[in-house]
């Protein structure tokens, strides 16, 4: 059974038992019934306690039941929940760990609560796309302050039980969670003949102090969300709320609940919560895996890649050297850093202690000995094999044995420079994003012969300076790169066939990317992909591409940082104008390559670009580069912009069908340029 039934003299304990999480799954709301109705017919007892084993009250509805029949099967959770309300013995909840989404609500249906320190709270449905369905947004509004729920409810924040304690949320604080239950039986046993029992129902919602509450943030939902209906949904059950009955509030927030579980959004955000658990789950790693210890980190590179990798240390608390040659790009990287760190503070972001701790653990040195000690060193040195052989050369001579040698490069093949030194199993890459010290996701790249070990311990590590890391094979670009070039290809492509940049970028920001390709690519600087096309012209001759983007490089439109790119910008403004200029150089590169001219819909320039991402992603995984297709989805997720509510460009492809989209790319493959189209 997943919930327990234990006697303490006249106390009934209901101990939920489903781990990890003690999720409320179909089988563990039967036996909670169960259990609660043996409590309530047993003439001993006279007061019922709900509490969680282990780390967890609960962690709310079990996620993996959604979309089964299980979800709405008898007990309903919101059923179990008006049973326990109505009981006629006294129930508390006593909180001993995590209690969110459907655990938070079987605490408020509870008759008391009693808290400990530590525990996290929260109401995060809306971030699964959904509201909470069992309560939640009725009960919580007659405990705490309307704005409190407000922003729970809408966010999803998580809150610290001790933010809470002394608000009605909380009966009795046990302050030594070792003593938790011991001073939960005493309170139980207190009350448990005090009448009437207390209902949460039973009081009238706590209303807004300010009354544009729901008006002001239903304008900021829309900005920060525009995408997404469940924080507008919550947002409105808690206003209509106001002015209904506890029990007719019960039954809007079920309709609603029951309409956002099998909106498209939903299913994708669920999609990116299993996703997202799912990378963690890597072949060849386990719980027995060895991990080494890492203490003091090196970067090589002061540019700005290595600049931002190295904040992500020092903000972590894992001091940092950064090597590099020439003394001025030194100063420069060490300035870079200081500028970022000093903006951070003057935004709010970080306080003047931190900021100070973090620059204190940052060094930067000149020559490779002072780095010699390093037990994680990474290159972030100029994307060419020859300058990368010298360094990998370099530390292979200076570097402690047992020291993990990383590459932070974005394309290159990892297994050949493994090969420059002596030790490959201790190289790996990982290719960190920019701006690096911003950007969540790390691709973790698994050379040929690196060890376990290693692997193991960059995926600990990157747990601790906060980055999402996803494991990729060795191939060109790895996994996220490897697919933004089709998709910037295609996107020049639409070009040459008579779409302008605006109308590209116009359709795939109206799908949900914050940015189009075009505005996306002003932004990094057109001149960085230049330099990318160039050399792999150089190793790859034959390849297909658009030289539209050389040639306006060749013209300076490098982008924002000239003023000019696909779009013309003005001083200190940063939106995209039209260019004529632009207009004109499409033109007539389709003019004399003879590309023949034709008018192409919003829906076919999301599609040629979505599902160039997808069929690359799917290569990906059928050469083992990725170990699944959720980890595609979770690269892209994180590290290009992909919009959340479409669960990334493999499920995105999957909800369209694999078959339409062969079908599809059938189309396009017989379309311009088609022979790019290789599936
Ligand atoms: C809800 O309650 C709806 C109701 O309002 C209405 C219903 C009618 N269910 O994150 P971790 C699994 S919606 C099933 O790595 P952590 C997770 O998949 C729910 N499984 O651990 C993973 O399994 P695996 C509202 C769940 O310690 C394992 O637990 N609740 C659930 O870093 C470890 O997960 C939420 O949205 C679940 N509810 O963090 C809470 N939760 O290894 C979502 C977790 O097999 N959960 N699992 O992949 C979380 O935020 C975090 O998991 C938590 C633990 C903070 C609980």
């Amino acid at each position: 059974m997943t919930a327990h039934l234990e006697h303490h003299n006249s106390v009934a304990i209901i101990r939920i038992d489903n781990p990890p999480v003690n999720g409320i799954a179909h089988a563990t709301r039967a036996a909670i019934a169960q259990h609660l109705q043996n409590a309530l017919s047993d003439q001993l007892i006279t007061a019922i306690i709900i509490t969680g084993h282990g780390i967890a009250f609960s962690g709310g509805a079990d996620i993996k039941e959604f979309g089964t029949e299980k979800t709405f099967a008898d007990p309903a959770l919101p059923a179990l929940l008006n049973q326990i309300e109505l009981a006629s013995k006294p129930v508390i909840a006593v909180v001993n760990g995590v209690c969110m989404g459907g655990g938070l609500e079987l605490a408020l249906a509870c008759h008391y609560r009693v808290g400990t320190s530590a525990c996290q709270l929260a109401l995060p449905e809306v971030k699964l796309g959904i509201l909470p369905g069992a309560g939640g947004t009725q009960r919580l509004p007659r405990l705490l302050r309307m704005e409190t729920c407000v922003d729970m409810i809408t966010s999803g924040q998580v809150l610290d039980s001790s933010s809470l304690r002394g608000t009605p949320l909380f009966d009795f604080f046990v302050d030594d969670t070792k003593a938790l239950l011991g001073s939960a039986i005493a309170f139980a046993e207190k009350v448990a003949t005090v009448r009437p029992i207390p209902r949460v129902a039973e009081r009238a919602v706590i209303v807004a102090e300010d009354p544009s509450l729901f008006e002001q943030k239903r304008l900021e939902l829309q900005k920060k969300s525009p995408f997404l209906p469940a924080p507008k949904a919550c947002l409105k059950v808690l206003e209509e709320g106001t002015q209904l009955s506890f029990a007719e509030g019960l039954q809007m927030e079920r309709n609603a609940f029951q309409e956002l579980l099998s909106s498209p959004e939903s299913k994708a955000l669920r999609h990116i919560f299993v996703a997202e658990r799912a990378i963690g789950k890597v072949a060849g790693i386990d719980a027995s895996t060895p991990t080494r210890a890492i203490a003091k980190v090196a970067v090589i590179g002061a540019g700005t890649m290595g600049a931002g990798i190295a904040m992500n240390f020092a903000s972590a608390g894992i001091p940092v050297k950064i090597l590099d040659l020439q003394e001025e790009s030194l100063s420069k990287g060490l300035y870079r850093i200081r500028t970022s760190y000093q903006s951070s503070v003057s935004k709010g972001k970080l306080n003047q202690a931190a900021c100070e701790h973090a620059l204190s653990l940052i060094q930067g040195v000149q020559n490779y000995e002072e780095i010699a000690d390093a037990d994680l060193v990474i290159e972030a040195v100029f994307e060419q094999m020859s300058v990368k052989e010298a360094v990998f050369r370099q530390l292979d001579q200076v570097m402690k044995p047992g020291a993990i040698l990383a590459s932070n490069t974005s394309t290159l093949d990892l297994n050949l420079i493994a090969s420059f030194t002596s030790r490959p199993s201790d190289v790996i890459g990982l290719h960190f994003f920019s701006p690096a010290n911003v950007m969540e996701l790390l691709e973790v790249v698994r050379g040929r012969e690196t060890s376990a070990e290693v692997l193991n311990t960059a995926l600990k590590l990157a747990k601790r300076i906060k980055k999402t890391a996803v494991v990729a094979g060795v191939c060109d670009g790895f996994i996220g790169n490897r697919m933004l070039a089709q998709y910037t290809k295609q996107a020049a492509f639409l070009l040459e066939e008579g779409c302008t940049p605006q109308q590209v970028d116009t359709a795939i920001e109206r799908f949900g990317f914050a940015m189009g390709p075009f505005r996306m690519s002003d932004l990094a600087g057109n001149d960085i992909s230049w330099a990318v096309r160039k050399a792999r012209k150089l190793s790859k001759p034959d390849e297909i591409y658009s030289a539209l983007g050389d040639l306006l490089c060749e013209a300076g439109r490098f982008g924002q940082k000239t003023k000019a790119g696909w779009y013309d910008y003005q001083d200190n403004d940063r939106t995209a104008y039209p260019s004529e200029f632009v207009l004109v150089l499409i033109r007539q590169h389709a003019l004399e390559q003879g590309y023949a001219q034709r008018e192409v819909g919003d829906e076919e320039i999301v599609q040629r670009l979505v599902l160039a991402l997808a069929n690359e992603g799917r290569k990906i995984v059928e050469e083992g580069i990725a170990a699944r297709a959720s980890d595609v989805d979770v690269v892209y997720l994180k590290g290009y912009g992909f919009p959340k509510h479409r669960g990334g460009p493999m499920f995105y492809a999957q909800t369209l069908g694999w078959e339409t989209v062969s079908q599809k790319l059938r189309e396009f493959a017989s379309g311009h340029r088609g022979e790019t189209w290789v599936f």
